[in-house]
């Protein structure tokens, strides 16, 4: 079975399809990306260029197989917390129920991360009526580990407001740490069993150089900024995000959910548009980067499309690095 006809091409081309979360169930791959509306307004640095309403599903047998678009599975219309933007959601499956969460902002312009059920991974989605309660910012990424205990980790700057949460409350005038200051890491939570609510407060993950300091805010080639994603690899749990304004997938590796994580290095070198945002799933016996870029509308940042690559490890785990346009 061939592969590489699908490598690096846009999977999706009737709509802008971004951040894409990619899991087997069921035996296929399954993609839950956002939905980027077109339009032709400005770009901001909140990010509120993302005029996102809907989640669609897709799903491909194998990964040289058709591309099927299951539709829409939601619509911020019928979530009675939220008012607006549907950011990059994921998908988990337990107890016989799929769950899909999403961040959107609520209606005090907040983002929170809300949960949606089906009894089918290609939706539709039931919301909850309410957001998860403490939970706050964006980029929701669920790790259900080997002891089936699920994990939700969360977080993004700027736009995705994780400055505005130092302090254990809301604080909208919240920023980021100097330079010389350690960065801000992303969350994460354990779920409780019916996984509709958090069992404890988000924590701050710690993300540490090779002698165990911690990565300081203005080491942009480093830090996190967005898009945490937790994947095991040989028994080890690698946290991979996007750096924003240096556009990279970097990553960094720990022993239990909660890290430290020890930065190791780059996995995607920066791609066409603004943000970078991903997923790392295997599927038989190879691994693949869900990834997206704005190739498809030439560079607009808010109309971007998902695509995926092969990656590989070396013999020590380390992620070999992508450069996104080799295959051209
Ligand atoms: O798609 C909207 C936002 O842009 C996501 O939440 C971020 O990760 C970035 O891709």
């Amino acid at each position: 079975m061939s592969n590489q006809s699908k490598q690096n091409e846009a999977l999706v081309t009737h709509i802008y399809t971004a951040d894409p979360s990619a899991h087997v169930f069921e035996g296929k791959i399954y993609i839950y990306p956002s939905h980027d509306l077109e339009h032709d307004g400005e770009s901001f640095d909140d990010g509120s260029q993302y005029a996102m309403e809907d989640y669609h599903v897709f799903s491909m047998e194998n990964e040289s197989a058709p591309v099927v678009d299951h539709g829409e599975v939601l619509h911020v219309k019928d979530i009675p917390w939220a008012s607006q933007q549907m950011w990059a959601p994921d998908a988990a499956y337990k107890n016989g129920k799929y769950y899909l969460v999403y961040p959107a902002k609520d209606h005090d312009g907040i983002f929170r991360i809300g949960i949606a059920t089906s009894d089918n991974p290609a939706g539709p989605f039931k919301p909850e009526e309410n957001y998860i309660p403490g939970s706050y910012s964006i980029d929701p990424a669920v790790l259900i580990d080997d002891d089936n205990k699920a994990y939700c980790y969360i977080g993004g700057l700027w736009g995705g407001q994780l400055e505005q949460w130092q302090t254990g409350s809301h604080n909208p005038e919240g920023k980021e740490p100097a330079p010389d200051q350690p960065a801000y890491g992303p969350r994460i939570a354990e779920f409780s069993e019916d996984m509709l609510t958090f069992k404890e407060d988000p924590k701050e993950i710690s993300i540490v150089d090779s002698d165990g300091n911690p990565i300081l805010a203005g080491d942009e080639d480093r830090r996190f900024f967005e898009g945490a994603w937790v994947h095991k690899y040989e028994g080890r749990y690698y946290l991979s995000y996007s750096t924003g304004t240096t556009h990279k997938i970097v990553y960094a590796v720990g022993d239990n959910p909660y890290g430290p994580f020890e930065f190791k290095g780059t996995i995607l070198n920066p791609v066409i548009g603004w943000t970078t945002h991903h997923s790392i799933v295997q599927f038989n016996d190879k691994w693949y980067l869900f990834y997206h870029d704005a190739s498809l509308s030439n560079g607009i940042n808010h109309q971007r499309s998902i695509k995926f690559t092969e990656i590989t490890y070396d013999e020590s785990g380390n992620i070999q690095t992508i450069e996104p346009y080799e295959n051209k």
